[in-house]
């Protein structure tokens, strides 16, 4: 073992070499991170790992920018070397292109906290967009490069002038090997373009049908997802709740964007038999609605956006629904109480607020989208809006409120997320 480790004493082709060899390892790792945190239906089997394994994907990322500043001092030197190799030098384009895309868009979501979110909504569909192409172009060049496809051309070659007896010919004694070669011999096509071919199909048959659901939903913005939600809802709330004038002509214009659909559970359904809404603690008078109740308080319309921290967010929502701070004097707070805890009637997930936040005006629990129920998936029958903050505040299926003297911290925060929740850079 050496340890006089000295970069800039390594000859330049090795140090190329090194870099390449690096870069390969972490794209692979940011690759699979990444993927991992992109799956919404494993958020909450993943809890606190989750928000580890994002911190490790930006560190990684990190790496990745230190070995393209690592490789920028060569790269006059080694694309005039790869002058006449138009392939490789395409390669080396759309490789650098790829990792400068991926380093800025990462670099904004990195920072989220401290940029408006029409940033961070720009930065995650470039990061997205050149992931859905760079990584199938990736694995292409990986499987296309793979040395022992390079060896076994050799080999063939060998073959046909009948060496025998060549060490490297003990691969080929493989009888299926053989029926492939003899095969690939005889056909129209050359064992490179074969593999090309093969390769790129696969590609495209098993990336391709979820890069078009990708694509179809981010280009959509004109709410066609709410559509479909509504449609497959598996909420039995009834009496359905009556539109106000402003929420039947939907105020808003429509919501802009797309929801996407988030639980740390199995998506929970409720039915108007059993549903009931809570307010208890520190209150004067406990109160409990069932459904038929709950809709008979007063309710009001807003129009609102919704930002999530990973960097997503939906336009000109139109709630209806009752302010917070509307049911906190129905029950009448006690001056004991200091926070609001708001819990999800999935059985886990909860957060709070500081009773200043919760009595702000555009805080409300929330029982119609742009004029329809609110649909299962997105939260319905009631949910949390709490506009001014990142949507983990926005408690999806709400059914008791509870006030409280000592400060709580959600499920997100519990892993990591900060309890301070403001959006910067909005109203
Ligand atoms: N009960 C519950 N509420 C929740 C969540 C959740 O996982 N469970 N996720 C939060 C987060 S992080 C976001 S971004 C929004 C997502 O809302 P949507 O699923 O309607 O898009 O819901 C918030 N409220
Ligand atoms: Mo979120």
């Amino acid at each position: 073992m050496k340890n006089n480790f000295n970069w800039f004493k390594i000859p330049y082709g090795k140090k190329l070499k090194n870099i390449h060899k690096w870069n390969a390892w972490v794209i692979l790792i940011l690759a699979i991170t990444g993927g991992v945190l992109y799956i919404p239906s494993i958020r909450g089997d993943l809890g606190l790992v989750r928000t580890i394994l994002k911190e490790f994907h930006i560190y990684i990322g990190f790496i990745s920018i230190l070995l393209l500043v690592l490789y920028l001092p060569y790269l006059f030197k080694h694309t005039k070397q790869l002058r006449k190799k138009i392939n490789q030098k395409f390669n080396l384009a759309v490789v650098l292109f790829l990792i400068i895309g991926w380093s800025i868009s990462g670099l904004v979501l990195w920072q989220y906290k401290n940029l408006p979110p029409a940033w961070t909504n720009t930065a995650l569909f470039y990061h997205d967009l050149l992931t859905w192409v760079g990584i199938p172009y990736v694995i292409y060049h990986s499987i296309t490069r793979l040395r022992w496809l390079n060896k076994k051309r050799t080999i063939t070659k060998k073959e046909n002038q009948v060496v025998k007896s060549d060490q490297e010919n003990k691969d080929l004694d493989n009888d299926i090997q053989k029926r492939i070669a003899a095969w690939l011999e005889k056909s129209p096509i050359s064992r490179r373009s074969f593999i090309r071919v093969s390769v790129s199909t696969l590609l495209v048959i098993g990336i391709g049908p979820s890069f078009y659901r990708w694509i179809k939903k981010t280009l959509d913005t004109g709410g066609s997802d709410l559509t479909e939600f509504n449609a497959g809802d598996g909420n039995r709330m009834l009496p359905a709740p009556r539109p106000l004038p402003d929420s039947q002509k939907v105020i808003g214009g429509g919501s802009q964007g797309n929801y996407r659909v988030y639980t740390v559970t199995e998506i929970p359904s409720f039915s108007s038999d059993t549903w009931a809404f809570t307010i208890t603690g520190l209150v004067n008078k406990e109160l409990t609605w069932n459904w038929e109740q709950f809709l008979k308080i007063s309710r009001k319309v807003q129009v609102s956006d919704f930002h999530c921290i990973t960097g997503w967010s939906v336009y000109n929502n139109t709630w209806e629904g009752i302010p917070l701070s509307q049911l906190l004097n129905l029950v009448g707070v006690t001056k004991k109480a200091k926070y609001v805890k708001l819990y999800s009637g999935d059985g886990v997930y909860t957060d709070a607020l500081s009773l200043e936040q919760a009595r702000l005006d555009d805080v409300m629990v929330a029982v119609l989208l742009d004029g329809k129920p609110i649909p299962q998936k997105l939260g319905g029958p009631v949910r949390l809006v709490v506009p001014q903050m990142y949507a983990y505040k926005s408690v999806k299926w709400l059914q008791t409120i509870e006030l409280i003297e000592e400060e709580h911290l959600g499920y997100w925060e519990v892993r990591g997320y900060e309890n301070d929740a403001w959006v910067k850079g909005i109203t």
